[in-house]
């Protein structure tokens, strides 16, 4: 599903029939390798190095039922994140792989030696999901000296040196911070002061969505963003910031954008407590898909959400079984997603699965 077909469902409304349609090009593009199969644990699988003590020359096991890999998970700091953490720690129960799970509690460091611990581990792989963009090429080092593969999940990390992992499973950011100004400059017919709410500083997310809503605001002249704060994805922040936008703002303010559900939730209370309609008197769009955004699109307070799935586990399992048989696989498996708005929620919400 391209950014036309996209548009022309964002503006013509032809949802309901093209959703089916999207979903199931979303899964082709997204495996983009019809007909594999599945590889079996066999039970002398478990003698095929998965003991570094047996790894005769640094060998690593080809299945996955013999692996033990290492997930580093930034956080917890909303639901998208809690649907990313049970969709990993599903699969790798349902592959029989051993999965050793740290949490970050939302800090770099904490991160840094989650990942160095796996590495002294001699982990057979490490899922990574960065909470920053920046400042993870030394420990990106170190596990490539240890010949540890690692599997960047929902954000990128910026580096000089592209091998310092095996590929990164995520969204189109950009994109999709281009299609939620796309929805709200058709609904606005291009006219609105817009307050931005974003993400974590320093997050790719947060970095691209932001770039790509610009982009497409700027081709505009009446659509302005008139405030543009963090809120660190997380609702009670994003209600706390839009608090304070609306009381310096209140008047003027047409619009809300933010980086994901869980802020627009709290700025949605936010605006209800200052005596203004959301939805009504001021949009709110935002990321994620989440079930409360679905929920809340039902009951009329958001307009609209750009999807970004986190239901990642089997995709990224699949690619550990791919790169351990050897196969190239690309430095970008991008997640394909959807929009949806008010005229379509009531009808979806009950197959969503997040
Ligand atoms: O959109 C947001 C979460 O990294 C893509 O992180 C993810 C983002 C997601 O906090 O809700």
């Amino acid at each position: 599903m391209d950014r036309g077909q996209l548009m022309a469902q964002i503006v013509g409304r032809g949802w309901a029939g093209a959703i089916g349609a999207a979903m199931a090009a979303g899964v082709l593009a997204l495996w983009g390798c019809g007909g594999e199969k599945q590889e079996k644990a066999s039970p002398d699988g478990k003698a095929d190095g998965s003991n570094p003590s047996d790894r005769g020359g640094g060998a690593r096991p080809t299945e996955l039922g013999a692996m033990t890999i290492g997930f580093s998970q930034l956080g917890a700091e909303g639901d998208w994140r809690t649907a990313e953490t049970d969709s990993i720690r599903g699969e790798a129960q349902r592959l029989g792989v051993s999965l050793k799970f740290a949490d970050g509690q939302s800090r770099q460091e904490k991160q840094i030696s989650d990942v160095k611990a796996f590495i002294l581990q001699d982990v057979d792989a490490i899922i990574l999901a960065p909470i920053v963009e920046t400042g993870w090429e030394p420990v990106l080092r170190d596990a490539k000296r240890a010949n540890i593969p690692v599997f960047l999940v929902d954000r990128g990390v910026d580096v000089s040196d592209e091998s310092l992992y095996v590929t990164l499973i995520a969204s189109d950011f950009v994109e999709e911070g281009r299609l939620a100004a796309d929805w709200m400059a058709y609904e606005l017919g291009g006219k609105a002061n817009i307050a931005e709410l974003q993400g974590t500083v320093g997050a790719a997310p947060a970095i691209d969505r932001k770039r790509g809503f610009a982009e497409e605001i700027a081709k505009h002249e009446g659509m302005k963003i008139i405030a543009s704060q963090s809120g660190d994805f997380r609702r009670s922040v994003g209600k706390e910031v839009m608090e304070g936008i609306l009381a310096a703002h209140a008047d003027e303010l047409d619009a809300v954008f933010a980086h994901n559900d869980d802020m627009a939730m709290g700025a949605i209370e936010a605006i209800a407590r200052h005596g203004l309609e959301p939805g009504v008197d001021i949009v709110v769009v935002s990321i994620d898909g989440v079930r409360a955004a679905f929920e809340a699109m039902v009951a009329g307070t958001l307009n609209c959400t750009v999807e970004c799935n986190p239901l990642l586990g089997p995709k990224v399992f699949d690619a550990i079984r791919r790169h351990a048989t050897g196969e190239e696989l690309p430095k970008w498996i991008r997640v394909e997603d959807q929009v949806f708005d008010q005229t379509t929620a009531a009808d979806v919400i009950g197959s969503r699965r997040y």
